[in-house]
């Protein structure tokens, strides 16, 4: 446990004592850390017997996350309730308002307490009370510090959510911010948990045949740029139409996260036009020291993590391709 954490535990502990309703959501294309860390705390809020409202946010969550009290998700975004109804937001795995919403713009009213809980670096502290880490290799591992600092038992369904956040954005355990802390936290929660590998095994092999067929226009789009150090895979919105591509079911970290796994490639990035001229941007690195790709996203006005970023881009795709191979020039300096 840090210091940031231990510290910010009683605060926020008050806070939710205060409160009558809480509210909570799930980031634009939502992640296993983000869905698992939102299930985690409404299980541990309603715990403590609050009344708490998780809502899905942008996007649906996606159907192979077959994670405890996932049914319970309203399927909602920022914009679509009424915020006048809750006294306290907690954001979670957030690094700006815009992963809270970028379909309209956020605003918190004047009643409602915010608390921010992430492990962004980029993250600036957007609430009334921050609690950002970026030590923490998971918004999920913080919950597990935090839920242990306030006295808050650890069920089954709350170590399966926290466990699924832990495993994705660890990589699977291969990022260079897993620790034995990670590991102690992880047999605790997998003790509590037996059947996690189930869980895991669903979420990465629910691939339906549009997924399979993007994937194959993805990886045969892709251009070298500076000797293979940024190599990007695009697919336009013409091609997601034609091929009846679902866009639930695009995930482009399988793309990026490939394109990395090559050697001698550097910096992978999956480039899709999900909306005519709104280009989704993820970006991945094998070498997250030398190609701190959080720093990319920042610069094109997104953001993330050294090894896993990403960013949205309003233009076309060649406007977009134009501009992230000249970024990544500056950046590194190529
Ligand atoms: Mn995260």
């Amino acid at each position: 446990m840090t210091e940031i954490v231990k510290k910010s535990a009683p605060i926020i502990l008050e806070e939710i004592n205060k409160a009558k309703s809480i509210l909570l959501h799930c980031h634009p294309s939502p992640d296993p850390d983000s869905v698992g860390s939102a299930l985690a705390m409404k299980f541990a809020l309603e715990s403590l017997g609050k009344k708490v409202t998780l809502i899905q946010g942008d996007n649906e969550i996606p159907k192979a996350f077959e994670f405890p009290g996932v049914e319970t998700i309203v399927k909602k975004s920022y914009g679509e309730i009424n915020t006048a109804d809750y006294d306290l937001f907690i954001s979670q795995d957030a690094s700006s308002k815009g992963m809270i919403s970028f379909l309209k713009e956020v605003i918190f009213p004047e009643n409602m307490k915010v608390i921010v809980i992430d492990h962004h670096a980029s993250n600036v502290g957007y609430g009334h009370i921050n609690c950002i880490d970026a030590s923490y290799p998971a918004t999920a591992q913080m919950i597990f510090d935090l839920l242990k600092e306030m006295n808050i038992k650890i069920t089954h369904d709350i170590a399966l959510n926290l466990f699924m956040g832990i495993y994705t954005d660890t990589g699977g355990f291969q990022y260079g911010n897993t620790d034995y802390k990670t590991f102690d936290i992880v047999s605790e929660l997998t003790e509590l948990a037996p059947e996690f590998a189930k869980t895991i095994f669903t979420m990465n092999n629910s691939k339906s045949k549009s997924a399979l067929i993007f994937d194959g226009l993805a990886i045969s789009s892709i251009t070298e740029y500076y000797n293979g150090i940024l190599v990007i895979a695009s697919v336009n919105f013409d091609q997601i139409t034609k091929n009846n591509i679902n866009k639930e079911e695009i995930y482009s970290s399988n793309i990026s996260n490939e394109i990395k796994s090559v050697e001698g490639y550097y910096i992978g990035a999956c480039m899709i036009e999900t909306e005519q001229n709104i280009v989704k941007v993820s970006f991945r690195t094998r070498d997250e020291n030398k190609y701190d790709v959080s720093r990319l996203a920042v610069a094109l006005g997104g953001g993330g993590h050294k090894a896993a970023a990403g960013v949205r881009l309003n233009m076309t795709m060649n406007e977009a391709i134009n501009k992230v191979v000249e970024t990544t020039k500056i950046i590194y300096n190529l």
